[in-house]
């Protein structure tokens, strides 16, 4: 009997530890994915999605880095995933490495050039296959780590959501990670907006020790001491287009935070997605009025931060506003994650973000323009 044992646990010990390394191989596999789809927030949601997909799996997650796109630039730009956020605390939740290491120990054993296949759900692009490196930032992704594929494989009519519909045994059935070690998307194998299953891992994903001093040092050396609300403008040319589709879409882009996934709290307004300037200071006033010892605004926004109408606006209350310079998208979420209330934009993924890291520390968060207002409305207009 113990020699038996012994016999397995040799076959396991060699079958996970490469000889050629002494590199530990999972052998549920990898998941590998390219965040092709928007910007960050719309990365962010994708990436609690991936997340919650590898571990329905049970396979290790390859923490992909962050596409950024910078203007007049054709190529997109990788950032290292960790630049941004700890990868420790995301191992409390499940199996996770950054993509520069899975490259540098784990590619080179079970996912050499010869085995590289593009996953996707159908074909895409003109010439059959997933064309996974056709544009930008599909090309540029891959480019980073020089991987080029030698294959497709369409998993459809398989999906994402392994918390219904017995998925991840579906999964598993069709790519046994023996035959398939690393399943690698051309797009994050998640939804968009975040399901709602997998909200609650954003606790897990923790900002770097380099963007969380920023945030600290922003607020003790430029904010008053005291309280400070948080908001978040997102009225850049880009967003009045994409306003320009409420009246077809009651739920748009992030708006099942306030809404709800079934739209159970209310139907998509303008005033949600670009809230009047009326609307921005009347509901501040109301919410800093509700607080006690706020002393500053910080405002977050992709254009205008409308210092000096909210400066005058809150000029008798003794309340200064601040943003930050430069401009600079993480700090800015770090800073809004750490204020006392934050108002969002219910449309955006950006504000979506912060929404749910406060909701993780049980801190509160408001919409603009959300819920509609009705009596209240007419006595703070009369201050305004
Ligand atoms: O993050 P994101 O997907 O959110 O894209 P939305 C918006 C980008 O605009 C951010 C910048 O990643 C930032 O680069 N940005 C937005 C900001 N707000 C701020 C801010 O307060 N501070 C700073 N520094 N930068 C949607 C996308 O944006 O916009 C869609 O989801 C599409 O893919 C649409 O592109 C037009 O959800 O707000």
């Amino acid at each position: 009997m113990a020699a038996i044992l012994i016999y397995i646990l040799g076959f396991s010990i060699t079958f996970c530890l490469s000889a050629a390394s002494n590199v530990y191989i999972d052998p549920e596999g990898y998941i590998l994915y390219c965040p092709c789809m928007g910007r960050f927030g719309n990365q962010a949601d994708h990436f609690l999605g991936a997340l919650g997909f590898s571990k329905g799996l049970n396979r290790t997650l390859v923490l992909p880095p962050w596409i950024e796109y910078r203007y007049g630039e054709p190529r997109s730009i990788q950032v290292p995933f960790d630049t941004y956020f700890k990868v420790e605390p995301l191992k409390e939740y499940h199996r996770v490495l950054t993509m520069e290491e899975f490259m540098k120990d784990i590619a080179p054993q079970i996912w050499t050039p010869d085995k590289r296949i593009a996953f996707c759900y159908t074909m895409r692009g003109e010439s059959g296959g997933c064309n996974a490196k056709e544009g930008n930032p599909f090309g540029p992704f891959w480019d980073t780590y020089d991987v080029d594929f030698v294959g497709s494989e369409f998993y459809g009519p398989l999906h994402y959501d392994t918390y219904h519909h017995d998925m991840s045994t579906k999964w598993n059935e069709k790519y046994p990670p023996s035959e398939w070690p690393v399943l690698a998307f051309t797009g994050a194998p998640a939804s968009f907006p975040v399901q709602i299953e997998n909200r609650d891992l954003h606790k897990y994903l923790q900002w770097s020790s380099s963007i969380q001093d920023k945030a600290r040092n922003f607020i003790k050396t430029v904010l008053p001491r005291g309280g400070f609300v948080g908001i978040h403008l997102r009225n850049g040319i880009d967003w009045v287009q994409v306003c320009k589709h409420v009246p077809q879409s009651p739920n748009l882009f992030s708006a099942p935070q306030c809404l709800g996934y079934r739209n159970e709290h209310g139907t998509l307004t303008n005033e949600i997605c670009q809230p009047s300037t009326e609307t921005i200071l009347r509901q501040l006033k109301r919410v800093i009025r509700g607080m006690d010892d706020v002393k500053s605004v910080f405002v977050a926004s992709d254009s205008n931060h409308m210092l000096k109408e909210i400066g005058n606006a809150l000029k008798r209350m003794e309340i200064s506003v601040h943003r930050l310079e430069p401009s600079d998208p993480h700090v800015d979420l770090a800073i809004l994650g750490q204020a006392n209330h934050f108002i969002g934009n219910c449309v955006s993924s950006f504000s979506a973000f912060t929404k749910r890291e406060r909701d993780a520390r049980g801190l509160p968060t408001s919409f603009w323009g959300f819920p509609a207002e009705k009596a209240a409305v007419k006595n703070d207009r009369d201050e305004l």
